[in-house]
Formats: C-alpha cells, structure tokens, sequence
C-alpha cells in the first residue's frame, strides 16, 4: 500500500525532478491552496458560521457581495500578502490591484482570483468554489502596476480551483498535466486522488443557461438546436444538459466525464463580450481544461491568446470537449 501523495510532495516533484516550477512558485501555491482549506471551513459551516446571507456592499462588478464573497476574498489576501513571494493581487471582489505593502518583501509573483465564484448558490446549498491563476511579474518591472496584469492566458504558470461541495476537491495544473486533491479533513491536507486528467473529447452533455435563448447569437442558436433536435436530428444522437450556475462544478463536471461548458456573449448588453471574467475566470479554466486535452475559445478564438485590455473584463466561453468547442466555433467563423 503506497502512502498517499501530499499537495507538497506533487509540487516537490515538479520542482525537483522535473524543474519545471521554482521554488518560489511551489512556496506561493502551498500558500494559495492552504487559504482555500480555511475557506472550504468557513464554507461548510454554513448558518452556524454566521456568515451566510448579504455583506450590505457591492463589488467592482456592481454585484451584491456575500458575507463569505469578503471573508475568502480576505481569507487570501491576509495569507498571501507577507510571504515575499508575490508583488500585487488581483480579485474579482475588489476594484483595483493590490499591491504588497512595504512592510512585506515583494516576490516576482502576480496573484489573481475569483475568490468565492458562484456564491449565489451558498445560502442553498449547492457547491462553490475558489479560481485562481499566477503570472509572472513582467520583467524589469519594479512597483508592480494594473497593466501588469494585462497577460495572456497562455503565460500563466499555474492555474486551479477548489469545488467545496460534498468533499472539497483542488484541482491544479503548472503546465504538466492536470491533477486532482481531495482534502482529508482529519489530516489537514490535500491528498492526490487523480493525476493526468484526461477530457474525452466527444460528448454528449452541455451547460448553458438556456433562460437566455432569445438573446443569444445565431451560430449559437444553430448549435443548441442541433443538440436539442437529438436523434430526429443533424447530430444523429440524444443530448443531455446539465446547468448549476456555478462554473467551478460545471468545469469540474466536465472534467471528469466531458461535456461542453458555454456562457456566450447576448444582445442584451452588446457592448459586453459576455458575463464571465476573463483573467481570474476564463483563463485558469481554459489552462486547466486545454491543459486535460481539452478546448476553450470565446466562440472566435482561443482564450488563452486574447488580449486583455482591463483587468475586469469580461469574455464570451465555450470550453470542454475539443470536438464540441470546435464545431460551435466553426459555426461563429462561418458567419
Ligand atoms: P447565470 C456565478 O455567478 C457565475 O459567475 C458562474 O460561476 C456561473 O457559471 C454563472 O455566473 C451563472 O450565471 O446567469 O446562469 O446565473
């Protein structure tokens, strides 16, 4: 019986063995993911932690935060902001980037996060979780400044989630793959439980929130009723559709068993390119899911090569199984 393999140990590995991460970022995501362990606590208390319900503010995104939406927002910045590892953070709760104070030494580190994603769902249960992505500090960059932040997808060099639901799970990557820790509550640890996830690439399970139908674009108008015209169809086969409103179980879900994960861009707002957060949202998801053999575009292009121009922008996603990303994709580049 092999004793099980540690969070530290993994990235030991990667470290040492492989030199693919340096000790600095190994130290950083031993940091990040043991905030997450102190969020899934204060998560699984639910009333009895006193910290359900609204916090009586709002976020950047004109949002109502949620008493948990502050304390894992900072739950993050009180465990990242005197290790030394990182210069400034970025988090879908506050306006602007945070830089490190000058009491803490200064790493060569960015932070960004979605620190509670899907929060509406925690008054009734349903699981959340915590998304976070590393970049590297442009270099000759001495005060780190907003635009730093400002990468592509495609330089990151870590990206993860933690799904607080029946167990919590963190499921990470560094560029070598995909791997999957469960949290053994008695030991306080993340224990490996899964390396090298693979997403099939067929599939016959897709998300979206069909409330939305009648504002959504005509290639994606096309692709949902091929899906739902099943078998009497073009596609020739029945779908299923799954939508939990809460994108680190959808993404999770699909992870493990494949499907197609879509929240397009809709003429309600046409100047927004659609709901979701592309650089502490879109871009770990896309590293994760490409990362398993998966796809992710914005319907037009790759994910992870956009361009950000602002730190809350927002992106159109499709991301999952290769085969279903590229058809929809096809279809927005047919026109
Ligand atoms: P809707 C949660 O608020 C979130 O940002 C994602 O986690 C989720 O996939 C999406 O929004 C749900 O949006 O419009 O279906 O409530």
């Amino acid at each position: 019986m092999t004793s099980p393999i540690s969070l530290t140990q993994y990235l030991v590995l990667k470290q040492r063995e492989k030199g693919l991460i340096p000790g600095e970022l190994r130290l950083l995501l031993e940091v990040v993911t043991r905030a997450c362990k102190r969020i899934s606590i204060a998560v699984s208390k639910g009333a009895l932690g006193g910290s359900l319900g609204l916090a009586g503010s709002y976020n950047v995104q004109g949002e109502s935060q949620r008493k948990l939406d502050v304390i894992a927002n900072e739950t993050l910045l009180e465990a990242n902001e005197w290790g030394g590892h990182l210069a400034a953070m970025a988090s879908e709760e506050m306006d602007h980037s945070y830089t490190i104070p000058n009491r803490y030494p200064k790493g060569e580190f960015l932070l960004l996060f979605d620190p509670l994603d899907g929060s509406s769902n925690i008054d009734v249960n349903v699981s959340v979780g915590t998304i976070f992505s590393v970049l590297h500090l442009p270099e000759g960059a001495t005060e780190p400044r907003e635009e730093d932040f400002l990468q592509p997808g495609t330089r990151q060099l870590a990206a993860g989630y933690a799904v607080y639901g029946p167990s919590s799970i963190l499921v990470l990557t560094v560029g070598d793959g995909v791997a999957t820790f469960t949290l053994d509550r008695e030991a306080g640890s993340w224990t490996l439980t899964e390396d090298q996830l693979r997403i099939p690439e067929t599939t016959r399970e897709y998300a979206i929130n069909a409330s939305n139908r009648r504002h959504w674009e005509p290639p994606v108008l096309r692709y949902i009723d091929e899906l739902l015209a099943g078998a009497e169809g073009p596609r020739g086969v029945d779908f299923n559709m799954r939508w939990v409103a809460s994108m680190v179980a959808d993404v999770h879900r699909i992870i493990h068993r494949g499907g197609i994960f879509m929240y397009p861009r809709d003429n309600r707002e046409p100047d927004r390119l659609g709901k979701l957060r592309l650089l502490y949202e879109a871009n770990p998801m896309a590293f994760i899911v490409e990362q398993a053999g998966g796809a992710a575009t914005n319907g037009r292009q790759r994910i992870l090569e956009i361009e950000p121009q602002t730190l809350h922008e927002r992106v159109a996603v499709f991301l999952g199984s290769k085969e279903e990303v590229e058809r929809v994709t096809a279809y927005h580049l047919e026109g």
